[in-house]
């Protein structure tokens, strides 16, 4: 089975609420809450392949020094091994604006649980709640 590099990203504001993404129709795992990331492409550092994600999903800047330590999910989906390292961030350049997503919303880590996570997802839950 094939592993899978996505990174993603815990975006913080200043009342310390965390940004989750919905995935659109059509998509696999659609209408499931996600943190914002995606596929790291061959040869592309993880951090790189993140501001990039960023821009493209969220319409944000974001300096690499803001990205800080992470936690890595792992999960076996039907056909691949997704590995996924979740980022901490709290500054950023810009509107966050859904691109890519049907919705965005900015959720109390307590509140985090309330939404249908993908299973890679959901383990990194419990871990921002104890951080933040
Ligand atoms: N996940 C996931 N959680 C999460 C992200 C960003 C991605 O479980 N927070 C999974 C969902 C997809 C795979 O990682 O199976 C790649 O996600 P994405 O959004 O970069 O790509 P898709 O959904 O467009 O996938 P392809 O159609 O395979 O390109």
């Amino acid at each position: 089975m094939p592993t899978v590099l996505v990174v993603a990203v815990a975006l913080v504001d200043v009342d310390g609420r965390v940004l989750i993404a919905k995935r659109p129709e059509g998509k696999k795992l659609a209408g499931l809450w996600e943190f914002p990331g995606g596929k790291v492409e061959p040869g592309e550092r993880p951090e790189a392949a993140l501001i990039r994600e960023l821009n493209e999903e969220l319409g944000i800047d974001v300096n690499e020094a803001c990205l800080a330590p992470f936690v890595f999910a792992s999960h076996a989906y039907d056909s691949f091994h997704l590995l996924m390292p979740l980022y901490l961030c709290r500054r950023w350049n810009g509107v966050v604006t859904a691109r890519e997503h049907d919705a965005l919303a900015w959720v109390k880590p307590n509140r985090l649980s309330d939404y249908p996570m993908p299973p890679a997802d959901e383990p990194l839950v419990a871990w921002l709640r104890d951080l933040l």
